[in-house]
């Protein structure tokens, strides 16, 4: 389904002395404001291939239609989100879940639609159909050196794959580590781990960087042999500067402090990038902000912070990504609800009044300090998210438009109710 700019202007106008009414009052509140519009139309957030149909548990799944049948489609279904937001302009891979038959063809269709390539990711947390070896005991950390070939081997030829499609990083996740105490002998699987990934890292272009994901636990569930980023840290800073941790925020313990782990992460120049969801238990992966806004902030809060201390450009030093799954919503409005809750997070971290933050930090004045930073959180910038898009050609409320322009109705109809998306 294509759309057609001439609706985004209608709906745009439809909105559009409402939004201004609004947009003028939060400028006249906010001092930076301009800046800050500059900033969230450059920030993209890139949508990985494998949360555009719905998600389930080990108990169902229960799809919505209309999903994305191909690659083809899921870039598809990625360019929609983009004409509607002006934010999600990149698409993540996860191989073999969606190896591009024919790299060239694939690379033009994404341009076409306004997209590049973020990180592709391996997977050696399942077996393959065909797979000689097992990972049901491991990859990288095998006892077995074999299996830790045949893994090893998979991450180089996904960084072939994304060379052709001119993306510059992988992400590994490895769901490696154990289920019973005994079962793994702790120091064994780091020095597997570490050999493992010294040999990815050495296939790693000069251009590219390496991210390592940790997650406390799931699918095992007594160990992780990248289980926190303590651990994450301790192999990248051993492999070198094209190695950086990635944090998923979902892949805490609970209460987990994820914005002190930022700023540190940074402070050390090992901060790669981002999987952003949200969660209440576990790895729930719901919509980011849904659950915990606040902690979102403060994120950023460390991200704007720690980036302006190191003098890092915020659109490109570090990978931006969501990774959500929908059990209950349409995947293409959650996401568009995903990417506002980060662009409501980064602007008001962009609001902070830093130059009194550090000075009621080392006043030692804790009621300043809260005032300061709840006083950005409780701002409301949505007209300033919004004005973003406007400018840049997107739609004021594009979940409204979505819904408006009965786009999920257009793809059950062009694809069928039954049609189930590739990948995981
Ligand atoms: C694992 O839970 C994870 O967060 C990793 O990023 C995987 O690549 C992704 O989810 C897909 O299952
Ligand atoms: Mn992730």
């Amino acid at each position: 389904m294509q759309l057609e700019k001439y609706k985004i202007d209608a709906h745009n106008n439809d909105l559009l002395s409402a939004h201004q009414r609004k947009l003028a009052f939060i400028s006249s509140e906010i001092e930076n404001s301009e800046a800050i519009i500059q900033k969230l139309v450059n920030f993209q957030i890139a949508i990985p291939s494998w949360a555009l149909g719905t998600g389930g548990t080990r108990f169902g799944r229960f799809s919505g239609g209309g999903e994305p049948r191909s690659l083809e489609e899921k870039i598809e279904d990625v360019g929609l989100l983009h004409a509607l937001n002006n934010s999600s302009g990149a698409i993540s891979l996860h191989i073999p879940w969606d190896i591009p038959q024919n790299p060239q063809a694939i690379k033009v269709l994404a341009a076409q639609h306004g997209l590049r390539f973020d990180a592709v990711n391996s997977n050696t947390f399942q077996d393959q159909p065909g797979q000689e070896k097992t990972y049901k005991f491991g990859s990288l950390q095998n006892v077995n050196r074999d299996i830790r070939k045949q893994a090893i081997e998979h991450n180089i030829e996904v960084i072939k794959h994304g060379i052709e499609l001119g993306s510059d990083s992988l992400t590994i996740w490895l769901s490696d580590g154990s289920c019973f105490p005994g079962q793994l002998n702790f120091r064994k699987a780091y020095q597997n781990t570490l050999e493992s990934l010294e040999e990815i890292y050495a296939a790693i272009p000069d251009n590219w960087k390496l991210f390592l994901e940790y997650k406390a636990f799931e699918p095992n569930f007594y160990s992780t042999t990248v289980g926190d980023w303590g651990q994450s840290y301790s192999y990248v800073k051993k492999l070198g500067d094209k190695a950086f941790t990635l944090v998923d925020l979902g892949h805490h313990l609970p209460n987990a402090n994820i914005e002190q782990i930022v700023a540190l992460l940074l402070m050390e120049g090992k901060l790669g990038g981002f999987h952003f969801n949200d969660s209440k238990y576990g790895d729930d992966d719901l919509t980011a902000g849904a659950i915990k806004p606040y902690q979102l902030f403060l994120i950023f809060n460390e991200l704007v912070d720690g980036m302006d201390a190191r003098g890092m450009d915020h659109t490109k030093d570090l990978g931006w990504m969501i990774d959500a799954s929908h059990n209950v919503k349409d995947p293409l409005e959650d996401l568009l609800q995903s990417v506002e809750a980060i662009m409501m997070s980064y602007a008001q971290a962009l609001s902070v009044d830093r130059i009194a933050l550090n000075k009621a930090q080392d006043e030692n004045d804790v009621v300043a300090a809260q005032e300061i930073l709840q006083n950005a959180f409780r701002t409301d910038v949505r007209p300033l998210v919004a004005e973003a898009r406007l400018r840049a050609g997107a739609a004021l409320n594009p979940v409204a438009l979505y819904r408006n322009l009965k786009v999920r109705e257009n793809l059950i109809n062009e694809r069928g109710a039954k049609a189930v998306s590739t990948g995981l």
